[in-house]
């Protein structure tokens, strides 16, 4: 089953199979193994993110893209099953899917006390959906407002599995992660924490 939330903001629960969740679980894993793997995001305004960030295809800089990490190592490749995955996701989110090129993934690691503050993603120059899924323990998602990072908004939690797509006009909405719930990842996934995987359309030239 898929709720709009919002226009061109579709919500499908428990998307993900449990053997897909393993797999892609693996997968974060190996994604997460250096150079290039696991890091700490600092903002240029002197900030740190609490959740951990690995970059495939274009490595987010805060607030742009490079194909190198801060340490100079060529960007992991953005594997082309995740190419597939977006595809699958878009069909299952919209009755016209879009077509169009995904060639990164942003994946973030939370632990019990990381979070996400309210914030845009406007560093695409694509306005192609952002395809979200959810591995591990349960958070508490912020949807917001196009407007301003604050109220209107509402909080739903987001599970292992989940998958959001957020396109069309949700697509530039705030939003953030303001808590996680620790335990409630699925038995058996083997995850403490929860992991974020976004595939996005950079927009850019390869
Ligand atoms: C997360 N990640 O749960 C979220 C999921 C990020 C980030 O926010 O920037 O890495 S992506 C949620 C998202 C993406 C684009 C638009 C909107 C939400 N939205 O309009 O609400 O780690
Ligand atoms: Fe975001």
């Amino acid at each position: 089953s898929r709720t709009e939330v919002a226009p061109g903001a579709v919500l499908v629960p428990d998307w993900l199979g449990a053997d897909e969740q393993r797999d892609l679980v693996a997968a974060c894993r190996d994604w997460a193994r250096h150079p290039a793997g696991m890091r700490t995001v600092h903002t240029p305004g002197g900030g740190t993110m609490t959740a951990k960030q690995v970059c495939l295809g274009w490595h987010w800089r805060p607030y742009r893209y490079s194909r190198t990490t801060d340490d100079g190592a060529p960007v992991k490749a953005f594997p082309p099953e995740l190419g597939d995955l977006a595809r699958r996701a878009l069909a299952a989110a919209y009755d016209e899917p879009p077509r169009p090129a995904y060639d990164m993934a942003l994946v973030n690691f939370y632990d019990a006390e990381a979070r996400m503050g309210m914030h845009q993603d406007r560093e695409e120059r694509s306005d192609a959906p952002v395809v979200s899924l959810s591995l591990g323990d349960t958070c508490v998602f912020r949807f917001g407002n196009t407007e301003t990072r604050t109220r209107p908004y509402t909080d739903l939690e987001l599970r292992s599995g989940d998958l959001f797509v957020f396109g069309g006009p949700s697509r530039l909405a705030f939003h953030g992660v303001p808590r996680i719930l620790p335990g409630t990842a699925p038995a058996g996934l083997g995850l403490t924490g929860r992991l974020n995987l976004t595939l996005r359309a950079s927009g850019l030239d390869p």
